[in-house]
This record gives C-alpha cells, sequence and structure tokens, in this order.
C-alpha cells in the first residue's frame, strides 16, 4: 500500500459523492500515480463500507474487462472485480433514469448463482461448474465517474469498476447440458442488434471469470459464499445509451432480459 488511510477514506468519498451526484471527476491516479492494487481494491471496500453503514445491502459481485471486446475497448489488459448492492438493481423490462447516471453504457452478461461456496487458490472452471446453481442473462449498465469513460485500471478498480445498475432475465437454468462458451448472445437497441457475441468471449469460457475472482478474493483469504450473485464481465464490447432508448438481451438457451431509459 502507498496510499494512508485519510488519502483512501478521501478518494472513496470523492468516487462515491461523482456516483451519487452523477457528476463526473479526473482519475485517480494524476493526483496519486504512486498509487497500487491494494490501494485501489482499498478504495473500493470504503465505497462499499460507506454504503452498507447507510444501510444498503450487498447482493452481488461482478467480474469486469473479461472479454478481448471490453479490454480493446477500454485500453486494458486485466480483468477487474466489483461489487452490486441493492440499489444497483432493475427489475427485468423496467426503467433506468438517465439523470441519476453520467454517461451509461449497456453490456450483455452470462450471471452465475452459487450453491456452494468457492475459495481460491486453486479454483478452475471445473471447480466453477460444480459450484454453480444456475446460470441467467443480464443487462449490465455501467457508468465510469470518470471524465469521457477514460480510465488505467487502477482508477476503475478504485470506481468499482463503473458498477451502477443491472437487470437479471427471470430463467435460472441449470448447466447440465449447456455448453457456455458457444451460447449465442445478442443485444438489441431500439429494434437493432448492436452487439453479438458468444459465451467464449469472456477469457474462453465465463466461468473462468469466476475462478479468477475466487483466487483473487483467496489471496485476501476471502471466499465467495454459497448463493453469490456474480456478473462473469460483458461479452461485447459496451454501448452508450440515452433517454428514450429500449435495450433487449437474448441469450440461446437461457431467455432474455430488457430495460428502458428513461
Ligand atoms: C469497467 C467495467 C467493465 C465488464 O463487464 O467488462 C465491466 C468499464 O468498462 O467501465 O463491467
Ligand atoms: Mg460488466
Amino acid at each position: 500500500m502507498k496510499l494512508n488511510q485519510n488519502t483512501i477514506a478521501g478518494l472513496a468519498e470523492l468516487l462515491e459523492s461523482a456516483e451519487l451526484q452523477a457528476h463526473d471527476v479526473v482519475k485517480i491516479t494524476d493526483a496519486h500515480p504512486e498509487m497500487d492494487w491494494d490501494d485501489a481494491y482499498a478504495i473500493q471496500a470504503e465505497i462499499l463500507r460507506r454504503k452498507l453503514a447507510r444501510g444498503n445491502r450487498l447482493v452481488g459481485l461482478k467480474c469486469g474487462l473479461t472479454s478481448h471486446a471490453k479490454m480493446k475497448q477500454m485500453g486494458v489488459e486485466t480483468p477487474c472485480f466489483g461489487f452490486l448492492v441493492d440499489y444497483f438493481t432493475v427489475p427485468d423490462g423496467g426503467e433506468v433514469k438517465i439523470k441519476e447516471l453520467i454517461h451509461p453504457k449497456v453490456e450483455p452478461e452470462i450471471v452465475f448463482v452459487l450453491k456452494k461456496a468457492l475459495k481460491g487458490p486453486g479454483c478452475h472452471i471445473g471447480t466453477v461448474l460444480d459450484a454453480t446453481d444456475f446460470v441467467m442473462p443480464g443487462i449490465e449498465v455501467i457508468d465510469s465517474r470518470y471524465r469521457d469513460f477514460k480510465f488505467d485500471l487502477k482508477s476503475v478498480i478504485a470506481d468499482n469498476c463503473s458498477s451502477s445498475r443491472y437487470a437479471l432475465g427471470g430463467m435460472a437454468v441449470p448447466l447440465a447440458g449447456l455448453d457456455l462458451r458457444t451460447l449465442g448472445v445478442v443485444m438489441e437497441k431500439n429494434g437493432q442488434p448492436v452487439a453479438i457475441g458468444a459465451g467464449a468471449a469472456v477469457l474462453g469460457h465465463p466461468a473462468a471469470a469466476i475462478a479468477m475472482l475466487a483466487n483473487h478474493l483467496g489471496a485476501r483469504d476471502e471466499e465467495i459464499p454459497a448463493g453469490t450473485m456474480i456478473l462473469s464481465g460483458g461479452v461485447t464490447e459496451a454501448v452508450s445509451v440515452a433517454a428514450g432508448d429500449h435495450v433487449s438481451l437474448r441469450i440461446q438457451s437461457l431467455g432474455g432480459v430488457s430495460l428502458k431509459f428513461i
């Protein structure tokens, strides 16, 4: 760690206020080039602590930057991990208020729900498949707090990996007989296909993203508890949305989910 506790608390407050008041900030590594990975995750943890202290509930975890399309779009080469809290949740078919966000984008995700805890190190695709209760389709709405959606990996980790809203489709599909790598993914905006891909775009297999998260937490002596819902990361590039847009996602064998932006 390179930053002291006061600086970490100050940066968490800066980023969380930007989220809650929907305004952008310059990326924090500009003023703190010395910050390291532990500092970045410590700032994120402090944002979660602030939310929990205010009565918000943790509802899930997310992996980000797990597909080459996303890494290329954002100019980074390593996945990142973040959290989801209750007020991020939008029902399937529900409305997202653009006014509450800065410059939102949507991305198609394969979402896991676990029936067993996962604890790294040593987790792999097999461990994850064995621990998975079911998968669902999900639309994640990301909204970087950084100006022009531009950042480096440490800055985006501190900003909880741009998390802001998400919706889950209603079908809970068990994994038996399902090859997540070859599931087709089609996301439409206002009836036009804007993002098309397949599960394998996420690290070769979306379960590999969950294994990475388990191993990341394991290195900190933490585990993913049974029952946890986890977004495995955008399959395609993220797509900008504006008021009036309707976004719908279909994933082969998993059904669909949609959102309206108002
Ligand atoms: C970082 C968050 C990425 C994903 O699924 O790749 C993410 C960003 O692109 O702003 O959620
Ligand atoms: Mg995502």
